[in-house]
């Protein structure tokens, strides 16, 4: 089969100011959607890029004492580097100030004059230069721009005209034509009464500044900069260029575009860029995506408005991945959303570190632990009702995150993947292996269990790809997969004998109170060094005994001691002064402390969890009276205390700011 093309485009970002978080979004939302048509098989073409002309650039770069190329150079290169820092996979990056972009522009619209289609007339009225847009008189709110809220200014000038009055029914007719045109739906319903309550003819050249391309024959005028902005996702198939290659590449790639933006330029879209291309005798394309905006508090972010977070402190606290599954998951496919602090990190420490992060290092961890990191075969006809339904919920998920991401709601694809995750630790804790591994009875159960468990997170791993595509490649390092697209995709087809790699902490939690974060990711300081705390650390008895199952029943469970029996237990705090990898061991650190009383070495299973130099300077808490244990020949005088999920890796307690030798009870 040959592959479909698949042609995705962002707006081209004006270069007034440097990109922020909803640039990011937009960004983001693109490479999800051509990481997963690439997943698919498509041949994708994946286009972004600056908007580099216009009355707002050009103040901006007379603002900043700067030369106005000059100026276009180092902010357009901010924004490439946006891509770069984000890991977008964009086959190109374009720029309105490229001669192959002025070639098109001038170009197209040569074609729309020679269609009678452009005609001199006199500009009179108000302009917002913010949104680079000329506002009637009956649109002014309290005499400023309906959309930004800004000041516009009185234009008189001549001008050329485009005849969008005759477009209307043309138009309407090819809305019909393409019930999917635009999506959400409600946005296309605006769209469709904007069009039927009548078009004026829109002015496109500009006399009073020269910043623009000039139109051709009268380079007294530049283009209006939507009519120059829209060509560039022609430029990149060579349109206007004498390039043999190039009618190939338009009759590839167009018109089967899909356009994503934001909802507010939803009209030069999908109104005025199908006009001018039918008046230039090219079809319109075949889809725009339209999303909301991103708000700090409750107003939209904006460059022009200067409420903007930089992605650069986000990315810098919780890592690319997880910014990037945040943005993604928080907003569904056209409403507005908040971007907040607090939610970011709920969301890091519940959905990610919680639910993922766990539910791997449990997994793997047990693989090593039980089956020596090598995936088990599962013997015919062992499969249980609950095996199976795990199965079969792996393969629905596989089914609806496709048609989820077929109608570009990759929120409603995460949640659906976030619900398997769910499953998988529901069907974990509801076999519990670490009691099946007690029992030379249970091997085969447990062999399922485990089985199965590795095959979900592979699924999982896969599923997550075109949003967190640098998880997906430690996923893989962990359970030993290969590379895998979603053509094939299907559950329990992974390889028995696989050799897992080494288990790695993917979202270690974040222990900071969002004021921390906010401090951290204010804007007018520069990106902090990430310090996460590890995720879920162990206690340290370094024994071969499974540990006890999580919530184990009192009745059933243990005896129940006195306080006085508690009291035997000297739990104290201590401080880690120095740490070291145990020489031959994957588990063990040795670890120097200050008790209160002076320096003890203890010798702790944690080195899975934790990198020695993470140690140093931690408050935690040890049994300070435990008998003295040769551990790797090296004596140990006591125990660390931390918490794991049954089959996780353990999370160190700590009691920060409680001085060493302080009792713990
Ligand atoms: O409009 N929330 O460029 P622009 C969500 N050059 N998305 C946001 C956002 C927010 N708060 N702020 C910006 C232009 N965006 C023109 C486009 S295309 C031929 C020319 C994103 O720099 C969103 O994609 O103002 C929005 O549509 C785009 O940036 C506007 O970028």
């Amino acid at each position: 089969m040959t592959a479909q093309p698949f042609y995705i485009t962002t707006p081209i970002y004006y270069i007034n100011a440097r990109p922020h978080i909803g640039h990011a979004y937009t960004t983001i939302v693109a490479d999800a959607i051509a990481r997963s048509r690439r997943l698919l098989g498509d041949d994708v073409l994946f286009l972004t890029g600056t908007d580099e002309h216009g009355q707002k650039v050009e103040r901006a770069a007379q603002k900043a004492g700067i030369e106005v190329t000059a100026f276009a150079d180092e902010v357009s290169s901010a924004f490439r580097q946006m891509c770069v820092d984000l890991g977008i996979s964009n086959d190109d990056f374009i720029r309105t100030t490229e001669p192959r972009h002025h070639r098109a522009a001038q170009e197209i619209w040569r074609r729309v004059m020679a269609a009678g289609d452009i005609y001199k007339g006199h500009y009179e009225g108000w302009y917002c230069t913010v949104d680079e847009v000329f506002v009637p008189e009956t649109q002014l709110v309290d005499g400023a721009c309906p959309t930004c809220g800004g000041k516009v200014e009185r234009l008189q000038e001549e001008s050329y005209y485009f005849r969008l009055s005759r477009y209307q029914d043309r138009l309407l007719e090819f809305y019909r034509q393409l019930p999917d045109f635009l999506q959400p739906d409600f946005r296309f319903n605006e769209i469709r009464t904007f069009v039927e309550g009548g078009l004026q003819d829109l002015s496109v050249s500009r006399t009073s500044f020269t910043w623009g391309i000039p139109v051709p024959d009268d380079p007294r005028h530049v283009m209006y900069v939507w009519f120059d902005a829209l060509t560039n996702y022609l430029t990149e198939l060579g349109f206007g260029s004498d390039d043999p290659g190039a009618s190939d590449r338009m009759s590839r790639y167009w018109p089967g575009v899909t356009h994503l933006m934001a909802k507010e330029i939803t009209r030069q879209h999908a109104v005025y860029w199908p006009a001018f291309l039918m008046a230039a005798g090219l079809t319109p394309p075949r889809r725009i995506v339209a999303h909301g905006f991103w708000l700090m508090g409750g107003a939209k972010m904006s460059k022009s408005v200067g409420n903007v977070a930089r992605y650069q402190d986000y990315v810098g606290v919780f890592g690319l991945d997880a910014v990037r599954y945040f943005l993604l998951r928080e907003m569904p496919l056209g409403q507005d959303a908040n971007f907040a602090d607090e939610a970011i990190l709920t969301r890091f420490n519940a959905d990610l570190a919680n639910d993922l992060g766990n539910v791997i290092s449990r997994t793997v961890t047990m693989l090593h632990r039980y089956r020596d990191g090598v995936v088990p075969e599962v013997a015919p006809g062992t499969r249980t009702a609950l095996d199976t339904a795990l199965v079969e919920a792996a393969a629905t998920t596989i089914a609806s995150v496709r048609a989820s991401y077929d109608t570009f709601q990759m929120s409603v694809a995460l949640q659906q993947t976030w619900e398997l995750i769910g499953l998988l630790n529901k069907y974990i804790v509801e076999r519990e292996p670490w009691k099946l591994a007690k029992s030379p009875a249970s091997a085969a159960v447990l062999d399922l269990t485990l089985y199965h468990a590795a095959d979900t997170l592979r699924v999982i791993a896969a599923l997550i790809e075109p949003v967190m595509p640098q998880s997906t490649v430690r996923i893989r390092a962990m359970l030993g997969t290969p590379a895998e697209s979603w053509t094939g995709l299907a559950p329990a087809s992974l390889q028995a004998g696989t050799r897992l790699g080494p288990v790695e902490p993917l979202f270690p939690r974040i222990e900071r109170t969002t004021e921390e974060l906010r401090a951290m990711s204010d804007t007018s300081t520069p990106a902090p060094v990430p310090t996460t705390e590890p995720v879920a650390p162990v206690h340290v008895p370094v024994t071969a005994e499974a540990p006890a199952a999580p919530g184990a029943s009192v009745t059933a469970g243990p005896e129940l001691i006195s306080y006085d029996d508690f009291m035997k237990v000297d739990l104290r705090v201590a401080r880690v002064l120095r740490a070291e990898q145990v020489p031959k061991s994957k588990k063990l650190v040795k670890l120097a402390v200050d008790d209160g009383s002076g320096e003890r070495t203890i010798v702790a299973g944690i080195a899975e969890a934790y990198q020695p130099e993470q140690l140093v300077g931690r408050t935690v808490v040890i049994v300070a009276n435990l008998k003295p244990a040769k551990l790797m020949g090296i004596e140990s005088n006591g125990m660390i205390l931390a918490g794991s999920a049954e089959g996780a890796l353990p999370t160190l307690i700590t009691v920060d700011g409680v001085p060493p030798g302080a009792r713990v009870r």
